[in-house]
């Protein structure tokens, strides 16, 4: 090995670890200004009922306590099975008008809007500090999702007034390197996911420190992923349609191609 080659080697090196050094760290979650605010539909319009799902909103600067719900990997909701998708709005603990938006990748490449502005008014609302954009309840459906992608969801904190901190399920690409999502299986068919919007610790001050309350209340919905989805996301072994059909055979190949039916209907 001669000289010259360990030299050039020596400078590769350096240039890539130079690169490396100056390579700008990944988004927490890649926002579009072209996005607009889709349909919203009333709870009674999308037969959605978010009264089960109160529950799980932490009351103002509470910390949220350990849930018999199952936990969730915010950063990993893989839909094994293609399903239409909606959002629901259950409540805001928040101050901020924040925004709300989703990316599909995979077999199904989506993106968009879900809540132009998060803030409601009135009975049940925690966060009833100014705007009125939203009632508990409100659906906005994201389309069909095919079976083979990965939903994922970001935060803009205050985005409505121009704020553009964003927060997203990748703790590690969080400017502060926190986590600002939780997200739990509730029900037979939803995830449903919290976000906290302000920067720091809880109760840091100082810099970027937003005296956060580390609550997870500012922003809770729940997404609906059908009940074969949310068994795997749970763990569950479940079986492909076509296992299903060669197992059974034709006469309960017809019920389950109806049940695949209303999954995608509801
Ligand atoms: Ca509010
Ligand atoms: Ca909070």
């Amino acid at each position: 090995m001669n000289n010259k080659f360990l030299t050039g080697l020596t400078v590769a090196a350096a240039t890539l670890t130079g690169a490396l050094v100056h390579a700008p760290a990944a988004s927490a979650f890649n926002w579009s200004s072209a996005w607009s605010q889709p349909t919203i539909y009333s709870k009674q319009q999308a037969e959605f009922n978010d009264a089960p799902y109160q529950q799980y909103v932490q009351q103002e600067r509470v910390a949220i306590p350990n849930s018999e719900q199952f936990l969730l990997d915010p950063s990993k909701l893989n839909l094994k099975f293609a399903h239409n998708v909606s959002v629901s709005f259950i409540n805001e603990g928040a101050g901020f008008r924040n925004q709300l938006a989703f990316t599909s990748s995979g077999t199904t490449n989506t993106s968009g809007l879900i809540f132009n502005d998060i803030s409601c008014t009135g009975a049940g609302c925690v966060g009833d500090w100014g705007g009125s954009a939203l009632k508990l309840g409100d659906t906005v459906n994201l389309g069909k999702i095919k079976g083979g992608s990965q939903l994922d969801f970001g935060l803009k904190s205050d985005g409505f007034n121009g704020g553009t901190n964003i927060f997203g399920t990748k703790t590690q690409n969080n400017e502060d390197g926190l986590q600002h999502v939780v997200a739990y299986a509730v029900g037979n068919r939803y995830v449903l996911l919290g976000f906290e919007d302000l920067y720091g610790e809880k109760n840091a001050t100082g810099g970027k420190n937003q005296n956060s309350d580390r609550d997870f209340n500012d922003t809770v919905f729940v997404v609906d992923v059908g009940e074969d989805n949310l068994r795997v996301l749970k763990g569950e072994k479940v079986p492909e349609p076509s296992i299903v059909l060669s197992l059974l055979g034709l006469g309960a190949a017809g019920l389950v191609a109806r049940r695949r039916q209303n999954d995608i209907k509801e």
